[in-house]
């Protein structure tokens, strides 16, 4: 159905995007993960044979959760010190990722340059930062943000632990924001996003169970931005939040600057997979003349296609005419 080639792009991709999931397919039992939360290791520290079991069937079923939905996963937790903030006003935020035993983590593998990715994320998806937090030797992570709207808020943190054996990593927690709360309603389904003065379309989409192109093309003043500047090792950041309970997708790009082949614009590229049907935001962050921005479109994933093999072929053969 497919070049060997294109499964294993898609499949490097698919272990980025859901590198907990496929690596650790533990947390998948609802019941099991409330009441043992912090017990889900990797397969090395899986249970009895019952929960092998569970953990494979998941991992078949594809119903293994996305990422950001827990705050304790594999064996590691997110231990969220500042639980809430003033709108409107700078503050510190502070955190640690703990180890089943409760220690502080202070050694993790590099993923885009960085230790641990942040996202902070309004629970209306209204409001999005994906900022580089600071940590000091003993494994408190520090950063600084002013939030321009109250709420609830999702904090993920991206990461993997440089541990043996452990997988990529989002845990998600819920961060206050306290002021007036107004909603903001999700913003309607458009492929075409402006920031800053630039305008950034979208092609292709997200479907659920299957994965999916997604080309963001960037123009400023009408006319393509062919220099993009490399921001964190890629072209363009992705990440794509599920309305409703901000299942945490963090997508990477077909292909990185100095590859020899992918242009530093105006289209940036990307492959994906969504969870399930339904409204998700997607959040670009490209860099330009020296500053980062972020895009943001609402996308709908709709019913999984019954051909994904002929869909993925029409994928290829538009490829090829470029
Ligand atoms: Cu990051």
């Amino acid at each position: 159905m497919n070049t060997p080639l294109r499964i294993t792009a898609f499949a490097a991709v698919l272990a980025t995007a859901f590198g907990t999931a496929y690596g650790v397919g533990g947390a998948a039992d609802p019941i099991r993960t409330t009441a043992e939360p912090a017990a889900h290791a990797g397969h090395d520290r899986a249970g009895g044979a019952g929960e092998r079991e569970a953990d494979k069937r998941a991992e078949e079923n594809g119903s293994a959760p996305p990422g950001g939905l827990q705050i304790s996963e594999g064996g590691y937790s997110l231990d969220l010190e500042t639980r809430s903030v003033p709108v409107a006003k700078e503050s510190e935020i502070r955190f640690a990722v703990r180890d089943s035993a409760g220690r502080k983590v202070t050694d993790y593998r590099r993923e885009h340059g960085k230790e641990l990715h942040l996202i902070l994320a309004s629970r209306d998806l209204a409001t999005y930062r994906h900022l580089h937090p600071i940590r000091t030797s003993e494994g408190t992570w520090s950063v600084d943000a002013e939030l321009p709207a109250a709420g609830d808020y999702r904090l993920f943190a991206d990461f993997t632990p440089a541990a043996k054996g452990a997988a990529d990593l989002t845990l998600g927690a819920d961060l206050a924001v306290s002021g007036m709360y107004r909603p903001a309603p999700t913003p309607s389904v458009s492929n075409v996003a402006e920031v800053d003065g630039y305008k950034v379309a979208l092609e292709g989409g997200l479907r659920p169970g299957v994965s999916g192109r997604l080309d963001l093309t960037v123009a400023k003043d009408g006319r393509p931005v062919t220099d993009l500047q490399p921001y964190l090792e890629a072209y363009g950041h992705l990440v794509a939040l599920r309305s409703g309970d901000l299942a945490y997708l963090h997508v990477h790009p077909n292909g990185a600057p100095g590859d020899g082949k992918t242009k530093p614009g105006p289209t940036v590229s990307f492959t994906a997979t969504a969870p399930s049907a339904g409204s998700y935001r997607l959040f670009l962050d490209f860099k330009h003349e020296g500053k980062v921005h972020t895009a943001s479109f609402t996308v709908d994933a709709g019913e999984a296609s019954n051909a994904p093999a002929g869909s993925d072929t029409a994928e290829e053969s538009e490829e090829h005419q470029h």
